[in-house]
């Protein structure tokens, strides 16, 4: 699938230093995600610069995303809409598995694939506008999105089958409480404050991001005794790079933070 002309601006990016920062541009649709936007998903998480050290994700709009595109899912047979939930997974695997860390930042609805979207990230930051639905049981579907895999890690399987059974609406706070976002902040002060993080994120050692967003994850899901295996190898290899020595010597020699109440 190819995106049509129209398609082109349906993800804008914007580069300031080591920040990328990506926007779903489709607010007349509330930021709904037609083939084109995820195949503009997909292509933005292809090939990040090597200056890139993190990425925020945003909507364009008064809405972060009202998920899948309904008006094209009517005309896919059952074949084709594997194929789709399967180039969803594609590009999500990309955004989770990204080289640099990705921030999103939350406002308004947060529905479907939307949610989907957001939980791919590592770092989720909502506004108090933000509410999270699941509408999929509702709409006579399912998740197609990765959902079902990542959204029981974050809020737990029970609470996502309430959402697609009964259609219950989280607001931001109750979100929150359940574990669909790290930072909780009022209207219109989402963006900046995704921008801090991925400031503060930028300022790590790459390697050290890398391994918490490629290793931690995996390390999660195996048997404690092979995640502690695991573990000990990106230990030893983190501690091996020379920003990780420079660190250790710049805080033995007082000229680096202590670790302070924020
Ligand atoms: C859309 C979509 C959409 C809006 N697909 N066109 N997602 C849903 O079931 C959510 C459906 N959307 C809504 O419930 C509401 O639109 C919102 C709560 C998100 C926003 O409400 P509002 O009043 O701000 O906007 P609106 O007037 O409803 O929508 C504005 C336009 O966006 C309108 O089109 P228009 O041509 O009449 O102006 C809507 O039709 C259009 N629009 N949402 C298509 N989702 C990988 S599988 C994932 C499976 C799912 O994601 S299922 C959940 C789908």
């Amino acid at each position: 699938m190819s995106p049509s002309p129209a398609d082109t601006d349906l993800l804008r990016a914007q580069r300031d230093g080591a920040i990328l920062h990506l926007r779903l541009n489709r607010p007349l649709k509330r930021n709904a995600v037609n083939d084109g936007l995820i195949l503009a998903i997909d292509r933005a998480f292809t090939g990040i610069s090597p200056e890139v050290r993190c990425i925020v994700l945003s909507g364009e709009g008064q809405h972060f995303c009202a998920g899948l595109d309904l008006s094209e899912l009517s005309e896919r047979t059952v074949y084709e809409g594997v194929l789709h939930s399967r180039m969803w997974h594609a590009t999500l695997e990309k955004v989770q598995f990204a080289p640099v860390p990705v921030v999103a930042v939350l406002h308004g609805a947060v529905i479907g694939g939307g949610l989907e979207i957001a939980a791919a990230a590592h770092i989720r930051v909502a506004e108090h506008s933000a509410y999270y639905g699941l509408p999929e049981g509702q709409r006579g579907i399912f998740v197609g999105g990765g959902g079902s895999m990542r959204l029981p890690r974050l809020m737990g399987t029970s609470r996502m089958a309430d959402m697609m059974l009964t259609g219950r609406v989280f607001d931001a706070e109750e979100g929150h409480q359940v574990g669909l976002s790290n930072y909780l902040v009022d209207a219109g002060e989402g963006l900046a404050k995704g921008l801090a993080l991925a400031h503060k994120i930028s300022g790590n050692a790459p390697l050290s991001n890398f391994a918490v967003i490629q290793a931690l994850p995996r390390i999660a899901e195996l048997a404690p005794s092979e995640g502690l295996f695991v573990e000990s190898l990106v230990a030893a290899i983190a501690q091996g790079d020379p920003a990780a020595k420079d660190r250790i010597r710049a805080f033995l020699e007082g000229r680096a933070a202590k670790v302070a109440k924020q």
